[in-house]
């Protein structure tokens, strides 16, 4: 009877321990289903959103101005960017005239985001009206002073027909890059500016 009992209580403890034991089987797996689970969720939450990074638009400083020509032998294409009003460069009457501006040497080419242009203002209302049929645009290919510039030898930003205001904002879009600001009037006459501020940011390539 003795040895019944002995053998029933070996059994229930053999089950009771096999029981267990497959629960905890099954309690480490799903702990590991757990921590995988977990796992995942903390890589899914901890990746970073791809964030596309623009450059500061900072006031981009040409390292030298040129133009079509010059009038008088003082109206040098500098004096539109020494941040004075009252001075202004000024070129012969030709058609199409133009004035260019290197935005940063051989080695730099950048996106230019906007321009500001003064017009001139000294000889009044007749030197402002002038300036007709702006057009603004990038290039990499260095005009020639003396030459005419064709109109479709740079990427236009932006062009504003009729008489330009005393001061002017021109947008450049996203895909237009390069070297030289080129600021052309559609019109045959002398081209005459106070200031252009250019503002824009590098392009490394
Ligand atoms: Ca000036």
């Amino acid at each position: 009877m003795l040895a019944l009992l002995l053998a029933c209580v070996a059994i229930a403890l053999t089950f009771t321990n096999k029981s267990d034991g497959t629960n905890e089987d099954y309690e480490r797996k799903f702990d590991d289903l757990e921590k995988k689970v977990d796992d995942h969720e903390k890589r899914i939450n901890n990746v970073e959103p791809e964030v596309i990074t623009r450059p500061e638009v900072e006031e981009i400083k040409p390292v030298d101005a040129f133009q079509i020509s010059i009038y008088g032998g003082y109206g040098f294409a500098e004096k539109a960017l020494d941040g004075d009003d009252n001075t202004y460069m000024l070129t012969k009457s030709h058609q199409n005239p133009w004035m260019a501006l290197n935005l940063g040497g051989f080695y730099r080419s950048y996106h230019v985001t906007r321009v500001v242009i003064t017009n001139i203002k000294l000889i009044g209302a007749n030197g402002s009206a002038r300036s007709q049929n702006l057009r603004v645009g990038v290039t990499n290919t260095r005009p020639t002073v003396g030459q005419a510039l064709a109109l479709d030898a740079y990427d236009l930003c932006e062009e504003k027909a009729g008489q330009m205001a005393d001061v002017e904002t021109v947008y450049c879009p996203d895909e237009v890059s390069g070297r030289y600001l080129i600021i052309q009037f559609q019109t045959t006459n002398y081209m005459n500016l106070a200031e252009v501020k250019i503002y824009g940011y590098e392009i490394y390539e």
